[in-house]
């Protein structure tokens, strides 16, 4: 077939004096994290793992749902077809594959091989995440900050963990691993110490971060939140606590965009981050309402995300990831869908005359800047992004829907 349209879209950039081939090369270079836990409703593997704690929530019951590691990676294999490019596999620490059962402060590099086989075969980074929920020893909601020194020290043996299989993620693949350090602690009503908790999480933080390992290998994020259910009234862990956490350390903040009030956006936090870290970290998800943690859509936010991440030249300074888990509908769809929408906004944002853009910006010319914003979303953008498709060998149309469904028919239908 010939690439007349994409032919045709490539001129009708090159007016604006937006070089296809370069957004092109530009997006096959970026890496986005593929969070495991959208297969399986953030599951895990531990054997005798209870119901999803922490405040977050996955609701449905599609049938279908991975089991095992084994159906987890076939689903992951499924997605890693439909979706342009090389990724990294985020992983969070109940999916260890253990023998026996090893509990969290006890978990060990070797656990993981199989993620780290699977990451080497198919050219994949991988990520890691202290997993510090649905568990015993956060029954009550509270770790890294709980009151017991007995919880913290369990909590802060699992993260030093962690970052041990963190490192020997990058070590082993040669791509740099991000550690996620999220919390579930807060409480349900107006506490009476705000103080005490942040202070206890601030020396359990500097203790787990102790150790120096190599940037290479490993960095730290920590990701903030605004509540959780249950947890409504106070967050330990919140935004302003983690920004000067990181500013103050060898952290790098991660902005959750599920993780604000509802009319905060994170698309005009990355500037500002930008300009006083070297790095920070995204997960991408949408909330409807709440931090409902929906299928990432390509809307307006995403965009606005994708724009700032290229304006401000920081695809190299941002480690993205996604983070949703919608359990009424097909996981595999689900995975693809956000995967590709992340992929088509950062493809967007490429494509834009972005100098042009802001030099109309500081002319004042907010008319023509309106008016062409506007008419850059009927460019032939699609052309563009099923050209990377196809040079990619995947899908670049709807059609990857229906191998979906053919995978749903063949294979998740039959684990009951
Ligand atoms: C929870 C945080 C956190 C989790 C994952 C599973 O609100 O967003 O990142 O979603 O660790
Ligand atoms: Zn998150």
């Amino acid at each position: 077939m010939s690439n007349e349209r994409y032919e045709y879209a490539k001129a009708k950039y090159a007016e604006l004096g937006v070089d296809t081939e370069a957004a092109i090369l530009a997006l096959s270079d970026e890496r986005i994290s593929i969070h495991c836990w959208q297969g399986d409703d953030v599951g895990g593997f531990e054997k005798n793992s209870g119901s999803l704690s922490g405040g977050i929530a996955a609701t449905g019951n599609y049938p279908g749902k991975a089991r095992n590691p084994q159906e987890l990676m076939a689903d992951i294999d499924k997605v890693l077809s439909l979706v342009p490019g090389k990724h990294k596999i985020n992983v969070h620490a109940i999916y260890a594959v253990t023998d026996g059962p090893v509990d969290r402060d006890k978990l060990k590099p070797e656990h993981f091989k199989v993620w780290v086989d699977f990451a080497k075969k198919r050219g994949l980074g991988l990520d890691i995440n202290p997993t510090m929920f649905s568990h015993p020893m956060a029954a009550d909601g509270l770790t890294l900050s709980h009151p017991d020194e007995k919880v913290r020290r369990f909590w802060i043996d699992h993260c030093k963990a962690m970052r041990k299989v963190g490192e020997y993620f990058g070590r082993e693949l040669g791509i740099t691993c991000v550690n996620n350090i999220w919390i579930p602690d807060g409480y349900k009503d107006t506490p009476a110490d705000r103080f005490g908790p942040r202070k206890r999480l601030k020396e359990a933080l500097d203790e787990i971060l102790a150790e120096k390992i190599d940037k290479k290998y490993l960095v730290d994020t920590v990701e903030s939140k605004v509540f959780g259910i249950g947890v409504e009234s106070y967050t330990v862990g919140s935004h302003e606590f983690y920004m000067n956490y990181a500013a103050n350390s060898d952290a790098i903040c991660l902005l959750d965009n599920g993780h604000y009030h509802p009319t905060e956006v994170v698309s005009d936090k990355i500037p500002s981050m930008l300009l006083f870290s070297d790095k920070i970290a995204l997960h991408v998800t949408r909330g409807v309402r709440w931090d409902s943690d929906h299928v990432v859509i390509f809307d307006e936010e995403l965009k606005e995300m994708a724009k700032e991440i290229v304006r401000c030249d920081a695809l190299d300074r941002v480690f993205l990831a996604l983070d949703y888990f919608d359990a009424s509908i097909n996981r595999v769809t689900a995975w693809v869908t956000g995967v590709r929408n992340m992929q088509k906004a950062l493809l967007f944002a490429l494509l834009l005359p972005n100098e042009k853009l802001k030099a109309l910006q500081d002319k004042g010319d907010f008319s023509r800047l309106l008016a062409m914003n506007e008419e850059l979303k009927f460019f032939p953008f699609a052309d563009v992004w099923q050209e990377f498709c196809r040079r990619s060998d995947v899908p670049a149309d709807e059609s990857w829907i229906d191998s979906v469904e053919e995978y749903e028919r063949e294979v998740q239908s039959k684990r009951k």
